[in-house]
């Protein structure tokens, strides 16, 4: 199936605090991305990119969640069209855009698939609900309103489907609040961090993350760049240091390319604006196509 994608992008950053991923799909494309992917033989459908209704200003509301006025909406938009990707026997191949978009593009998932697994790559857990979260901002929220922790008008974006916190596993996880961290003890989730990816390996990671998923059948990848390096990375809007390096992105992107359980691929959170002369949009790009199989020599 990874021989036909279908692609999307999400230009959205109303749930960022800063402005700048809605440039994110686009300047991944600029890098030449479709090519390359048509160039290894891949058959590409491209469904360009969604209408989002950005805004430059960041307003705060009472319900703690930035620019609800205009979020909320965007998320359900963002799920009726990722819907519409699934429709297409192919590989979904989303470009974004800021992290709150997980919570519509992984409902879809949910939708399609029973059961499903989450595999989160980001040195965030995005596990804040509006009540713990010290920001307001969603991108910081989604996999929380997944499980249902949030208010129903997040939970509930593109239907009451939930996540089971078993079927997730975070991987370079190094930055979290401490309401998050009461949230991951308590529901016990997996979780690799940066200590472990150096303990054990990539390869082991891998491996270890598909042995724990191992009884499930269809498996999501979220990639939040700034689970690299920012010193690599820079381009991102919640930069962290201590992350992985290039090396490292590529070789975990390519071993869990090649697992037939996974049904879809997001990378999320490239802010051109902040980059130093577009290189983590390059970056992107090596990454998903060493998702889809470029190799490494
Ligand atoms: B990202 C923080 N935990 O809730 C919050 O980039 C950062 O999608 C969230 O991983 C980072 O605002 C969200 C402080
Ligand atoms: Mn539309
Ligand atoms: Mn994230
Ligand atoms: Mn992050």
């Amino acid at each position: 199936m990874k021989d036909n994608i279908s692609v999307l992008g999400i230009p959205i950053d109303l749930g960022a605090s800063t402005i700048g991923t809605r440039l994110g799909p686009d300047s991944i494309r600029l890098t030449g991305l479709l090519e390359e992917l048509l160039d290894m033989g891949l058959d590409i459908y491209d469904f360009g990119n969604i209408d989002i209704k950005n805004s430059n200003k960041k307003i705060k509301f009472p319900s703690n969640m930035t620019n609800e006025d205009r979020l909320l909406p965007s998320l359900s938009h963002i799920n009726e069209e990722v819907e519409k990707i699934y429709q297409r026997q192919s590989f979904p191949l989303i470009l974004g855009g800021d992290h709150s978009l997980v919570l519509p593009s992984f409902k879809a998932f949910l939708k399609k698939y029973k059961n499903p697994g989450l595999i989160y790559i980001d040195a965030h857990a995005d596990i804040n609900t509006e009540k713990s979260s010290p920001t307001g901002n969603v991108h910081g929220m989604p996999v929380a309103a997944l499980m249902g922790l949030c208010s129903n008008k997040l939970n509930n974006i593109g239907g009451s489907y939930k996540l089971n916190p078993q079927n997730l596993v975070y991987i370079a996880i190094r930055d979290i609040d401490k309401g998050e961290e009461l949230i991951i003890k308590e529901k016990n989730i997996k979780y690799f961090s940066m200590a472990d990816v150096y303990k054990y390996g990539i390869e082991e990671i891998v491996r270890k993350s598909m042995v724990y998923l191992g009884n499930l059948s269809s498996i999501y990848l979220s990639f939040d760049i700034d689970s690299m390096d920012c010193d690599i990375a820079p381009g991102t809007g919640v930069p962290v240091r201590g992350g992985l390096n290039y090396n490292q992105a590529r070789l975990i992107l390519s071993l869990f390319g090649k697992e037939e359980k996974i049904k879809g691929f997001e990378l999320v959170e490239v802010n051109p604006s902040l980059d130093d002369k577009n290189k983590t949009s390059e970056i992107a790009k090596e990454l998903i196509l060493a998702f889809f199989g470029k190799s490494f020599i």
